[in-house]
């Protein structure tokens, strides 16, 4: 492991690489994960690598609809267990609601493997300090909230294979949907369900971001972060959401950013 000097002007892109590196290695993650950290690296160079106006909003807006869901849920994959898992413990906690893991390269061994990485990480995050501005018992609450996924009880209606699998008690049930990097047919077939699909990818122009109720435009451990705030802080109500409009506006600063 080579040792990246504080003052390394990449070194977030290069921690975040060692971890993605570091997991392949220990069977956590799918056979192309590098290529999607890859892509949604080089969209995160086009966005300025921060946390943008619109973004921020879709943040918020996404901290409301969870806030306000009856059913709520946060569905995480491999790439998103290690860059982000930790953060989306929190905000699982905060919520009161469960993680599950749901892959689309699935096998039993990375199922296995992911909730062992997310039980650990409950543990270690149950002896920590609450979050700021927080009250109650965070070692109980962060306890508390159940890893799902290694179920295969539920379906998702619309897909076939092993892509429809889920929790019967998770996704399944739930009403709202917080997807990190989410694949566009699986997008599409939780949208028709009637369910809020809230979408964290770095490409505007995927289908998954296209097809979502609220995509957040921005990098997943970045969002996780600003998401635990908005949960924490509770002042925010859904709004109208113009998702086009969203979209729109990434594009801009996309273009205004590879403007010479
Ligand atoms: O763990 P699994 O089996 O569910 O597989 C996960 C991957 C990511 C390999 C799988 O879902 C996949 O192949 O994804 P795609 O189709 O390559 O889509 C990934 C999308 O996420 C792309 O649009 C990327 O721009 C975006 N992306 C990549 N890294 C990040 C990201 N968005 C936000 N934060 C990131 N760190």
């Amino acid at each position: 492991m080579v040792e990246i000097p504080e003052s390394h002007p990449r070194r977030t892109s290069l921690l975040s690489r060692e971890k993605i590196v570091n997991a392949t290695k220990e069977g956590l993650l799918a056979d192309s994960a590098m290529i999607a950290h890859g892509r949604g690296e080089a969209f995160d160079y086009l966005l300025g690598e921060k946390t943008n106006d619109s973004a921020r909003l879709a943040i918020k807006e996404s901290a409301a609809r969870l806030l306000s869901s009856k059913h709520p849920i946060i569905s995480v994959n491999g790439n998103t267990a290690v860059l982000a898992g930790k953060s989306l413990i929190r905000v699982a906690a905060v919520l009161n609601c469960p993680i599950e893991i749901n892959i689309y390269y699935r096998t039993v061994k990375r199922i296995n493997n992911l909730y062992l990485l997310l039980e650990n990480e409950k543990m270690l995050l149950a002896q920590e300090q609450p979050p700021t501005n927080w009250v109650g018992d965070w070692n109980s609450t962060v306890m508390a909230v159940e890893i799902l996924g290694k179920e295969n009880d539920g379906r998702i209606e619309g897909l076939e294979g092993p892509r429809s699998i889920c929790s019967a008690k998770g996704i399944e049930k739930a009403d709202v949907i917080l997807v990190p990097l989410e694949d566009g047919d699986r997008c599409e077939a939780l949208i028709s369900l009637g369910k809020q699909v809230l979408v964290v990818d770095l490409n505007p122009m995927s289908r998954t971001a296209k097809m979502a109720t609220v995509t957040i435009v921005d990098e997943i451990s970045r969002v996780a972060k600003l998401l635990l705030e908005d949960v924490v802080d509770g002042d925010c109500r859904p709004t109208k959401w113009n998702n086009d409009e969203n979209l729109i506006q990434a594009l801009k600063i996309i273009a205004k950013n590879a403007t010479p």
